[in-house]
């Protein structure tokens, strides 16, 4: 990861709170947090990359949050726009696909400046540090979420479970400003912390993916199911085991438990799940697993570490669906 040194404040920076909440990438966690900044009062515009999607889109987000009492509903009307617009960005929300991050920051690239904040929210490891080199003079944080929301056919939002989400810096310029330049972000009411080492939670997300997303895409199943096959558990293990040994060498600390433990506790605690990977398949979308297990395979290369069951994952997925590759 390459650091560099924060530029000094400027005038932009004072008035940073009144500023729009861009959205890039505005699946459902996009979507999610653009409706919660917008419940909050802030300004939030979405970028789109696609003009037929800016003409498609409805100007409202259908936000369906059921707790166990009731299910709330909220209609918010949300401005979106083409990313080659003009208008300078200073606060930016990452929430594209891994392996869409620098093709869609370059959309933007002539909008961000010394002064704009950009968190990206997204699955997987190794576009964060991107992002962080690409953007070097802008304050990067980058975070992880296990908040569960998925769109229906009828454009709905569903909140579907409310999980917990981690924020942190990434460059020496996030670092210098620290959590208050995102109060916006802590003041949601999703429960969200701010962590110093951001990279570490980044890497407990990393490998529970690895242990669970590419195994529930290639045998079609649910999260909870890879719990109660013998032979889906064997897997599992041999896959934790490969990424413990990778962290270790890497003196990359993961849980204070086996990974295989934490990972078999999630995939039941996410039983009905369909795991992102498995939707990506079915809906014949490229999918994560180069930044997934893909990204653990590359590591362990260099240090000269067999993963031959994480490599076995990702040639299985690429069978299924070509993934987008990266470095
Ligand atoms: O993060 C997930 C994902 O599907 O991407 C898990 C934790 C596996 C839940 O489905």
């Amino acid at each position: 990861m390459h650091y560099t040194q924060p530029l000094p404040p400027n005038q932009h920076r004072a008035n940073r709170a009144d500023e729009p909440w861009y959205i890039l990438g505005a699946g459902a966690i996009g979507s999610l947090w653009a409706c919660y900044l917008s419940l909050a009062g802030h300004q939030v515009r979405l970028i789109l990359r696609d003009p037929v999607k800016l003409q498609h889109f409805s100007g409202q987000i259908r936000l369906s949050t059921p707790t166990r009492a009731q299910t709330r509903e909220h209609t918010l009307s949300l401005q979106a726009e083409l990313a080659h617009q003009r208008a300078p960005i200073q606060r930016l929300l990452v929430t594209t696909k891994s392996y869409d991050t620098l093709a869609a920051i370059d959309t933007i690239s002539h909008r961000l400046s010394g002064s704009s904040l950009i968190v990206s929210l997204q699955n997987g490891m190794g576009q964060q540090q991107q992002l962080a080199d690409r953007l070097a003079e802008c304050a990067v944080y980058a975070g992880t979420t296990t908040e569960g929301a998925y769109r229906t056919p009828g454009q709905q939002l569903v909140h579907a479970g409310r999980g917990e989400s981690w924020i942190g810096p990434i460059n020496a310029a996030a670092r210098a400003l620290g959590p208050t330049a995102l109060d916006s972000l802590w003041q949601l009411p999703l429960q969200t912390g701010y962590d110093d080492n951001i990279l570490n939670r980044l890497w407990q997300k990393l490998a529970i993916n690895a242990a669970i997303n590419g195994l529930t895409a290639i045998h079609n199943c649910q999260n909870g199911e890879l719990a109660n096959n013998p032979a889906y558990l064997e897997q599992m293990q041999q896959l934790c085991g490969e990424v413990e040994r990778l962290a270790a060498a890497l003196k990359q600390p993961l849980f204070d438990r086996p990974l295989f433990d934490v990972a078999l506790q999630v995939a039941t605690a996410t039983a009905s799940n369909y795991s992102s990977m498995l939707q990506d398949v079915r809906n014949q979308r490229h999918t994560e697993i180069d930044f997934i297990n893909g990204y653990i395979c590359r590591q362990a290369k260099r240090l000269g570490i067999d993963t031959p069951y994480n490599q076995a994952l990702v040639n299985r997925i690429g069978d299924l669906h070509p993934p987008s590759t990266e470095n």
